[in-house]
């Protein structure tokens, strides 16, 4: 029997073996894995995301319920890819050059790919010139960057202006991570800054329309 809210419940309180469990039922029971996919896991990592936003739940739960879908999405992927759904947009997204804290990044990671986004992760100490190339060879629409360091968000500029001079197209640029400010952003001319990882997932789909 496929029941969505069970799979949709199953990853909001990060229990991976219910969440795999749903997923493999709702395919036997012959339901499109687009819907499953949106009806079921990123229905609940928007709900988490939601949440998080408001406090009411907190970076293990977040990281717990994102452990879940990828388990989840681990069962899914391979259906998806035979009927051909496309991600709702590439992004590319790194902690800038010279700086090492990557749990923010990656919760952000995380949310976007539960978003339905697909996610090109380039890690830590990233050059600019590595977005450019990613972003380039991934068609990318959006350079995520992440920084922690008040000494490392002068190398989001950097960034910026080396997309500006090599990048594709249109591509956009957001920026986060603690020390990071909206005014930031528009002093250094990114596209947008999202102070949190459910606000990653708003900012993206705005940026991407
Ligand atoms: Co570092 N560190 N650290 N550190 N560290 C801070 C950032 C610091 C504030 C601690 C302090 O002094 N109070 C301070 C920075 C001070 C400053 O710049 N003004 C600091 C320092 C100084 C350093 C070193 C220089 C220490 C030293 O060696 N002397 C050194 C630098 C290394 C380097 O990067 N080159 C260093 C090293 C480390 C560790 C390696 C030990 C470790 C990182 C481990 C890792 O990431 N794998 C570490 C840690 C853990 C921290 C603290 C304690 C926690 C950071 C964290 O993970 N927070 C931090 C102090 C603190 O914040 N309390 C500190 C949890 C995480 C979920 O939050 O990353 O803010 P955050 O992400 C949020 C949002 O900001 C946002 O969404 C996330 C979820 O809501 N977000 C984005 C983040 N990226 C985003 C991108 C987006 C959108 C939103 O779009 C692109």
């Amino acid at each position: 029997m496929a029941d969505l809210q069970a799979m949709a419940d199953a990853v909001e309180r990060g229990d991976r073996d219910a969440a795999v469990q749903t997923v493999q039922d709702a395919l036997a029971a012959g339901l499109e894995p687009e819907q499953i996919l949106n009806e079921g896991l990123i229905s609940a990592m928007s709900s988490v995301g939601e949440k998080f936003r408001n406090n009411e739940v907190f970076i293990p739960e977040v990281l717990i319920a994102a452990r879940a879908m990828n388990s989840a999405m681990g069962i899914l992927e391979p259906k998806l890819v035979e009927t051909g759904v496309e991600p709702r947009g590439k992004v590319v997204i790194g902690t800038v050059k010279q700086d090492l804290h990557d749990i923010g990044k990656n919760l952000v990671a995380m949310m976007l790919k539960g978003g339905g986004f697909k996610v090109i992760d380039l890690g830590v100490d990233v050059e600019p010139e590595k977005f450019v190339e990613a972003a380039k060879g991934e068609q990318a629409q959006v350079v995520a960057i992440s920084a922690l360091l008040t000494t490392t968000m002068p190398n989001m500029r950097a960034v910026v202006d080396a997309l500006q001079e090599a990048g594709p197209d249109g591509v956009r640029v957001m920026i986060g991570g603690a020390p990071v400010t909206q005014a930031y952003a528009d002093e250094i001319g990114a596209a947008g800054y999202a102070p949190d990882a459910g606000s990653a997932v708003d900012l993206v789909t705005d940026l991407i329309q």
